[in-house]
């Protein structure tokens, strides 16, 4: 269909960008009043009924950075993942299926806040010059959303700016956070020759479903594993998911499903509940057992944490938790001991990657068996840190994570399976290894990819929780939230251990924590919270709880004084 010819002067006037079209839609989304967007770490997040001029113009630079990278695929997943039902947000996916590029986030911070057209324009304009741009190219963009009440209207706002730019859109529905990251890899790799799956919702689940039966091979499923669901999109995906797994293979009980009840996602239960109050899911004393392997997902099913009860539920010292670090050494000790199996230890480099967050018993277990190295927090930082190595295992404590297999690891793993000789040892940790690539969502942490992963770990070691809990002690460590008038006073360096600012209040903590034996405190400002977050952890439980509470009064007298 040919152009007005007003709308087409305007398309030559600017270079390709057609600011008409985006003036027009534009007029729906405007920037609401006294509001400031920022991209953090995990894309913006904010209250869900403010973001949809943020979501209009997210698109606009989505399809840049399509066009930028060639016409590839890229994505835009709506959800705030952990937060509150009435939260929501943004996070762009670049075409390996990782997070945006960090000096992307700049330009969409600007453009969220632009006041005018003509300053949204400007930041385009400066993005598409200083990433030479071409314009002709075209765009593609897939998105997806989680189950809030907000999401419908900011996938309607994506939609929009995705036709005033001109970029095709590919709706995805209703899908976890993982699955939007798989399937912009999937359609990016389709006409390739090592494609990373079939680019749908039900090519995942195939993939995942038939890597693991390989992975079990012959085990069968000797007790159930209890869900904790979170009430959000994680319970869809897993029934889903389950329609390609026979149940022998695994037998999985759903809790916490209800995603049509108001208020309930997230809410008392979840893994960032479990992980912060270091407790069960609300109610779960009644519905659950001794030693039966327990797990909770996050909102958009890209966390998982486990945890079992040693002891009677009404006891609180009976609940033990088997968090990201544990899952790290649990899959970090599994590949390294097949790699040695395989016969290829001296040609592949296994290495963590963890945060702060990271409780010192899980960094010392594992700094005794490989590398590990500390980012800041975010799972961005984590990933680019893991592909230093050629097998980087990364989770954050809180159940964030995966394992990436560098290209070159892949094809010595795979071009080593030999077809024709007998299935010996080496051979048989070879194509375990295989399988595991084919079971890890290598594009970012995936709660149900993660589960599976460990649910193999656990079956072919014929282990219990217990066992798996064994393997190091946790030091005591609490996290705490503390709410102030400016987080933003509050920056860090030095992968989020140290503040720079408020001036002083570093030299603080550190008089602090030497009071107590193996203490560690640090502070640091979410970014996905409008909170400062507090870490402590120390030899003796009580003078944990003492640090903590000492550092979170040093950070509100802090922000009250400056
Ligand atoms: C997001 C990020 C995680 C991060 C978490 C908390 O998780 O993806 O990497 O650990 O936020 O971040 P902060 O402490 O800055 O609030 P999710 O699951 O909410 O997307």
């Amino acid at each position: 269909m040919a152009l007005p010819s007003n709308i087409d002067f305007a398309v030559r006037a600017t270079d390709g960008l057609p600011t008409l079209l985006i003036s027009e839609a534009s007029k729906s989304y405007p920037k609401p009043d006294g509001i400031k967007f920022t991209y953090g770490t995990a894309g913006v997040r904010t209250k869900g009924d403010v973001l949809e001029s943020t979501c209009f113009r997210l698109a606009l630079i989505s399809a840049l950075r399509s066009k930028r990278m060639g016409g590839k695929v890229v994505g835009m997943m709506v959800t705030a993942s952990h937060n509150p039902e009435p939260d929501n947000g943004l996070k762009a996916v670049d075409p390996r299926g990782e997070m945006l590029a960090s000096n992307w986030e700049p330009y969409c911070t600007e453009a969220a806040n632009a006041l005018t057209d003509e300053e949204l324009f400007a930041v385009l304009q400066r993005l598409i010059k200083a990433d030479s741009i071409n314009l002709q190219t075209p765009a593609v963009v897939v998105y997806a959303h989680d189950t809030r009440p907000s999401s419908p209207k900011l996938v309607k706002a994506i939609e929009a700016g995705l036709a005033a730019i001109g970029a095709e859109g590919r709706n995805g529905g209703l899908l976890t956070t993982p699955q939007l990251h798989y399937l912009v890899k999937a359609y990016n790799t389709q006409s390739t020759p090592d494609p990373y799956g079939e680019p749908t919702e039900e090519g995942y689940y195939k993939k995942l479903a038939d890597a693991f039966q390989r992975a079990i091979a012959d085990k069968p499923a000797t007790s159930p594993l209890t869900v904790d669901c979170a009430n959000g999109v994680g319970a869809i995906s897993l029934q889903r998911f389950q329609k390609y797994l026979p149940a022998s293979a695994l037998q999985v009980r759903a809790l916490r499903t209800s995603i049509d009840t108001a208020g309930a996602l997230n809410n008392g239960c979840g893994a960032d509940h479990v992980k912060t109050k270091q407790a069960l899911p609300s109610g779960f004393e009644k519905e659950v057992a001794e030693g039966e392997r327990l797990c909770s997902f996050d909102g958009d099913a890209d966390r998982i944490v486990y945890y079992y009860l040693n002891g009677h539920a009404s006891q609180k010292e009976s609940f033990r938790l088997l968090d990201g670090d544990r899952i790290a050494a649990l899959v970090a000790d599994y590949i390294s001991e097949l790699v040695k199996r395989a016969g290829i230890a001296d040609e592949i480099k296994i290495g963590c990657v963890q945060t702060a967050y990271a409780n010192g018993g899980s960094t010392k277990y594992l700094s005794q068996r490989v590398p590990v190295v500390c980012t800041s927090t975010g799972v961005k930082h984590l990933h680019h840190a893991a592909e230093s190595f050629d097998v980087g295992v990364y989770f954050e404590a809180n159940g964030h994570g995966t394992v990436l297999f560098s290209d070159s690891a892949q094809s010595l793993i795979r071009g080593k399976i030999s077809s024709s000789s007998p299935q010996g040892d080496s051979q048989s940790a070879l194509s375990q290894l295989s399988n595991l690539i084919d079971l890890i969502n290598q594009t970012v942490g995936d709660a149900l990819s993660d589960m599976l992963l460990v649910e193999v770990v656990l079956r072919q070691r014929d282990w219990e929780p217990a066992h798996w809990d064994s393997l190091y002690t946790d030091l005591p460590n609490k996290l705490l939230k503390v709410i102030v008038p400016d987080r933003a006073l509050f920056t860090t360096t030095d992968a989020d251990r140290k503040l720079v600012t408020p001036d002083g209040l570093q030299q603080e903590i550190d008089k602090l924590v030497g009071k107590y034996l193996e203490g560690r405190s640090f502070v640091r400002p979410s970014g996905t919270e409008d909170c400062v977050r507090v870490y402590a952890e120390a030899r003796i439980q009580q003078e944990m709880e003492e640090l903590a509470n000492k550092v979170a009064k040093l950070v509100t007298d802090a922000a009250k004084n400056a």
